[in-house]
């Protein structure tokens, strides 16, 4: 944009082809500047209609600006500020989802995008089910309003059906395993529940393809929101800021092959996304999450501070080389140790301040597909894991609500109530025991396996806190 236009002048705009379930930092730092860049390269109707699931937050601050915000990359030789310009409205679900389906449903839409975090699924952690328990689930089967994400797919695909239009393809981007199959599971549970001939539709017709996403994004600080307006001339209360570094991998299956360019921007077009994805989430997710519990104990407040601490940098190597490498098949052309190397230097850019208290949150829901699947695998192989298990009761103190000054811990989590509840009462490692009884984090037979290991590296954690605890690691 020349820097005389103001932010809300919007020209000629695409048709919206793309309605994204979700809009919050992350998809407006990596989704949407490179579906842009699709259009510039190659056109097409791929405008994006967001929608909130929860807060008008967003659409409140995005509204007065035309809906076009700044990206501001901070690098390691500064930052780069740039104005996106690919959302056109954003709807407010619980304000009015009848509006959301509408949209949803019109034959020129052809994608529904999603970044609703691991708990929008409404599915079973431990088994990747539909929740059928889940309060939403159970009130969308039954209300024609739906409450959830899959909800929303679900009735916006009933009234395609009924109209004789083709469904939409579903695009799931968050960090999951296998993302598509696990919401194209998702939704067909749900909608067999609804109307056995609109789920034989779905299972025929839809085009579910799985995702790996990877772009870092703290949560825009009231020092970003100065700095942008301090680059550009302008206030904006809701830019948002990331790394440098970007990956997007897809797989090719979209209904009636329809969608943006992504092939001619660095989208990497694949037949199957498992690989990456397998190495991603436990590679930097897995990392993460240890880093985040394990640094969050040990004082550290942000992932470069704990990339900066010696003890540290040599268990997360250590992790990469002796307990994740090893479980993993590396996707064509990847060298697992470089990849390493790579996300060592991303994790150690200071300008980046992603919290550890922010990747610490929703740990019942990223626990098994970042680390409890890599341990699953070691214990099958005969491997020692003696890192991950430290990570996983890192986690079960973390969750218990105090840190190690005794200070407590705003815990976020969509099952706190039931994690306090099975553990408030327990004393020393019996309060690990009683968190491996939590079924939708931990299958009885895992939570068998490791039970010796966690409540004795639990313990540790207790006697002599976590930074010497990882310290005796590797
Ligand atoms: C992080 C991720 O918050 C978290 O749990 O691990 O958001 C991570 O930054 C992204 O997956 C990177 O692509």
């Amino acid at each position: 944009m020349p820097a005389s236009s103001t932010m809300a002048d919007t020209g000629n705009r695409p048709g919206i082809g793309i309605v994204h379930l979700g809009l919050g930092a992350f998809f407006r730092a990596f989704g949407v500047p490179w579906i842009c860049e699709a259009m510039q390269a190659e056109g097409g109707d791929w405008g994006i209609v967001g929608v909130s699931l929860r807060s008008p937050k967003v659409r409140d601050a995005l509204k007065p600006q035309g809906f076009i915000y700044t990206a501001m990359e901070l690098g390691p030789e500064g930052e780069i500020c740039r104005t996106i310009n690919g959302v056109q409205d954003v709807l407010v679900a619980p304000e009015d989802p009848g509006a959301v389906i509408s949209i949803m449903a019109d034959p020129d839409v052809k994608i529904i995008s999603l970044t609703v975090t691991e708990k929008g699924y409404c599915h079973n952690p431990a088994t990747g089910k539909l929740d059928l328990d889940h309060a939403d689930i159970r009130s969308d089967i039954v209300e024609a309003l739906p409450k959830s994400a899959p909800g929303l797919i679900v009735r916006a695909l009933q009234m395609r059906h009924a109209a004789g239009h083709a469904p939409f393809t579903v695009l799931s981007c968050d960090n999951l395993p296998e993302n598509g199959k696990l919401i194209r599971g998702v939704i067909l549970d749900l909608s067999r529940r609804i109307d056995a001939d609109l789920a034989a539709w779905i299972a025929e017709d839809g085009c579910f393809p799985s995702t790996m996403v990877d772009r870092i994004v703290p949560a825009t600080k009231s020092a970003d929101i100065d700095c942008v307006k301090f680059l550009t001339g302008r206030y904006e209360a809701a830019p948002v800021v990331h790394e440098p570094f970007r990956q997007w991998v897809v797989e090719d299956e979209f209904v009636g092959g329809q969608r943006p360019a992504f092939d001619a921007v660095g989208v990497q077009m694949v037949a199957d996304v498992a690989p990456f994805e397998h190495m991603k989430l436990r590679m930097l997710n897995g990392t993460h999450s240890s880093m985040a519990y394990l640094g969050y104990l040990a004082g550290h407040e942000t992932i470069s501070q704990v990339a900066e601490d010696r003890v540290f940098e040599k268990f997360v190597k250590y992790l990469w080389t002796e307990e994740i490498i090893p479980a993993l098949k590396p996707p064509p052309d990847v060298d697992l140790q470089d990849y390493a190397g790579h996300l060592f230097i991303r994790y150690a850019n200071s300008s980046i301040r992603h919290l550890t208290w922010q990747i610490a949150m929703d740990g019942s829901q990223k626990l098994p597909q970042r680390i409890l699947s890599t341990l699953s695998d070691n214990i099958a192989a005969g491997r020692k894991s003696p890192g991950l298990i430290l990570a996983v009761a890192a986690w079960m103190r973390y969750v218990g609500g105090v840190d190690e000054k005794g200070a407590p811990i705003d815990v976020r989590d969509p099952l706190s109530e039931l994690l306090h509840t099975v553990s408030g009462n327990e004393k020393g490692g019996d309060k690990a025991l009683a968190l491996l009884g939590v079924r939708e984090v931990f299958s009885t037979d895992f939570a068998t396996a490791i039970e010796p290991r966690v409540k004795s590296a639990y313990e540790r954690l207790l006697t002599v806190g976590a930074r010497r605890a990882v310290g005796e690691i590797g």
